[in-house]
């Protein structure tokens, strides 16, 4: 049976991918045979000539066992090799009819089921998580006329404006050839030497350098088609089109220092928190939202709506809200989906078209050829997660892996033996827009495409202080990395473009002399939208998913743990109690409290915030444990909410937590400084009033931690 999400009409939530999964599912069960489906009673032992002879040539079980095993890998991504997945499904707000003629856009009770792999792009498979990177954001929408999909990043524009240089860019971001180091870090030589000479790549480094570039979760992300595409109506009108994912749940980061160490505690960091959360009911939901530009205005910007290290600010062209989508069912086998799963720039509905934008017109060459090695052969569209829930029909034959068995004589068009079937499309045909093109051959890039600077110091101004000084520690940490003091000094030269100030602080923190003066005057224009400050979550309680660790000990005073746990659960937040040891905890008020976890099998890191329990010897037991103490203090030092209930207090005190106050105690028994909040005397559910809007603020960057360690 397929797997079923009982909705609220009664149905069983399966929808048309759903089904036609149904047909390949294959559960373990009944007993173990050879793929030819003959019965195998022993996979222990070989078949040998004798007890301690040699095995047989003839032990067929045992050849294709071990051939299986042999060729059981495939070549990964070669960009995006590390993802998750999952599907859900996506419905429109209202028709969008007077843009475009996608039928999955034009009926709002149309709900599409979609697969969506987020991914890093520059580590192997087995990467982490949380490196400073780009993150895919690619969707395949199964609509009933075809296959669209929306191959996209969670930043709006691209390294390059040309894909012939892709090569030259990912050859410059991957691991060194030589050695093979660093992995899945852009923090080396060649990223950078690549960056000083190619001052196109200059806008999206600003977004690498940024938080965007290490997101807390899938869920809290943006996404961004990059390119402008084209809708096209059914009056054959043609309206350029920005696509926009924006998450329910707002848009949050970690911090660098956290990023490095999850990297170790948990590699799957992301990809566990979005399985996690879709296994717990708390579907990430994205906003799909649109910038229209009509075809009359493709000159009105000082820059060139073709150039992909351009974005449109959103102060000039509004998103439009289109329609929302919902990530409900995690894949059942990673390989088969998420890995098989093959996007394409290509793959596109009536109703849906390409620009001239000559990064997409080589995207829409790599994809299709690059699928042909990673998946062995041109039927990979005949692999379950690929296949289209439309209609397939057509005269392409055999090749490896073919999984139809056509039947009849004719594979040819035309043909009159075969009734002359497939027929050509009466209606619903794809039709490309018809765009006046001509000119000379020549490879020149256009002089629209020469200001590499603008929308960067654009960028920079619009982040808010801390944002900025991320940035800046992100510069540094990544261009003192760097062995070659030419490559820092090419780079520094280039940020003197973006900002002086920008360029001069960068230089200060990398044994580089800072610029005299400013290679150009910085513009001063802004655009709001682009601060993740803009970006909070939509969601009216904070709380959701949010992940609390409570320190306790034994001698815990049990109920302010339980009161304060009921009332976060209940506002959807996952709360977990960590103490030195598993099993329960003697607790100083009533029945033992149960462990969630060993304190150290987890970290602060993993958690957005942490509380510590009140119990005089609980609290004594913690602050005599450095495992403990290091857990709150870090906490604090990445800017994270802090809470501790009475006794838990004097913890705090005895931390080196710079100036914070938590001697006085305001008359409600709450006292808040530095997001840090402190409770004594059972004000507990007052306290979670307060706990849970420091939640959804993710965290408090206005604290001063410089002199915490951590
Ligand atoms: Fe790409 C994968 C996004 C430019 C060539 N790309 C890939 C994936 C995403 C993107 C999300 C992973 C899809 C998945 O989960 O399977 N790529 C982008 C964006 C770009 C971009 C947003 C710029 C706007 N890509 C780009 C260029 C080229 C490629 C210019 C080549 C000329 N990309 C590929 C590829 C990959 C790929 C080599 C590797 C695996 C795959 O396609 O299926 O063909």
């Amino acid at each position: 049976m397929a797997p079923t999400r009982p909705q609220a009409d009664g149905t069983d939530g399966a929808d048309d991918k759903d089904r036609q999964l149904e047909s390949v599912r294959a559960d373990s069960r009944g007993e173990l045979t050879t793929e030819t489906g003959v019965r195998v009673d022993d996979t222990d032992n070989s078949l040998s000539a004798g007890e301690r002879g040699p095995t047989l040539l003839e032990d067929f079980h045992f050849r294709e066992k071990i051939t299986h095993f042999d060729h059981e890998r495939i070549p990964e991504r070669v960009v995006h090799a590390r993802g998750a997945g999952a599907y859900g499904h996506f419905q429109p707000y209202e028709s969008f009819s007077r843009y475009t003629r996608a039928h999955f856009l034009s009926d709002p009770s149309v709900r599409t089921p979609v697969f969506v792999r987020f991914s890093t792009v520059a580590g192997s498979r087995g990467s982490a998580d949380t490196v400073r990177d780009v993150r895919g954001f690619a969707t395949k929408f199964y609509t009933r006329e075809g296959n669209y999909d929306l191959v996209g990043n969670n930043m709006p524009v691209f390294f390059i404006q040309d894909g012939i240089k892709f090569p030259d860019f990912v050859h410059a971001v991957k691991p060194e050839p030589h050695n093979e180091i660093p992995q899945a870090q852009s923090a080396h030589d060649t990223l950078w030497d690549f960056v000083g000479l190619q001052p196109e790549t200059m806008h999206m480094m600003m977004w690498l350098m940024s938080d965007r570039a290490i997101p807390r979760s899938y869920r809290m992300m943006q996404g961004f088609g990059v390119h402008t595409f084209r809708l096209v109506n059914e009056r054959g009108e043609g309206t350029f089109v920005k696509f926009h994912w924006k998450p329910v749940l707002g848009v949050h980061s970690l911090v660098w220092d956290e990023c490095q160490k999850i990297a170790g505690k948990d590699p799957d960091y992301n990809r566990r928190d979005l399985w996690d959360a879709i296994e717990a009911g708390q579907y990430p939901e994205y906003e799909l939202g649109c910038q229209l530009v009509p075809e009359s205005e493709e000159h009105r910007f000082d820059f060139d709506l073709l150039d992909a290290t351009k974005i449109i600010p959103e102060e000039e062209v509004p998103v439009v809200p289109v329609g929302r989508m919902v990530l409900d069912r995690n894949p059942d086998n990673f390989f088969a989906e998420t890995e098989q799963i093959a996007f394409h720039t290509a793959n596109v509905v009536p109703g849906i078209d390409f620009t001239n934008d000559p990064l997409l017109q080589a995207r829409n060459f790599s994809y299709l050829d690059t699928q042909l090695i990673r998946l062995g052969g041109p039927n990979f569209q005949q692999i379950p997660v690929n296949r289209p829930v439309a209609e397939v029909s057509n005269n392409q034959r055999d090749g490896y892996g073919q999984q139809r068995v056509h039947r009849g004589r004719t594979s040819y068009f035309p043909n009159s033996l075969g009734g002359g079937c497939p027929a050509l499309a009466d209606a619903g045909a794809y039709t490309h827009y018809q765009e006046r093109v001509d000119g000379a051959k020549i490879r020149r890039r256009s002089p629209s495409f020469q200001d590499h600077f603008s929308q960067a110091t654009l960028f920079y101004n619009s982040l808010a202080g801390w944002e900025r000084e991320h940035l800046v520690a992100a510069f540094r940490f990544e261009l003192g990395k760097c062995e070659v003091m030419a490559v820092r000094e090419r780079v520094v030269e280039r940020l003197n473009h973006v900002d002086h100030g920008l360029a001069v602080e960068v230089a200060r923190g990398i044994g580089v002399a800072p610029p005299a003066e400013a290679a150009v005057r910085n513009h001063g224009r802004s655009s709001p939208a682009l601060s993740q400050t803009a970006l909070l979550g939509t969601v009216e309680d904070g709380a959701r998913s949010r992940r609390i660790a409570v320190l306790a000990a034994d001698g815990v005073a049990a109920t302010g743990v339980s009161v304060l746990r009921d009332e976060l659960t209940e506002r959807g937040a996952v709360v977990e109690v960590l103490a030195p040891h598993d099993g329960r905890l003697a607790a100083a008020d009533g029945p033992a409290l149960a462990v969630d976890r060993a304190m150290t099998t987890m970290a602060s890191v993993l958690y957005d915030a942490v509380v510590v329990a009140g119990g005089a010897d609980s609290a004594a037991a913690l602050a005599a444990d450095g495992y403990a103490t290091h857990f709150v203090t870090e906490a604090f030092k990445h800017a994270k909410p802090v809470v501790a209930l009475d006794e838990g207090v004097d913890l705090l005190r005895r931390l080196p937590l710079g100036a914070l106050r938590t001697a006085e105690r305001e008359s409600d028994g709450v006292l808040a400084d530095q997001g840090v909040l402190t409770a004594r005397g059972g004000a507990v559910r007052r306290l979670a009033e307060a706990f849970v809007p420091l939640l959804a603020g993710h965290r408090v960057w206005d604290r001063p931690t410089a002199s915490v360690p951590a």
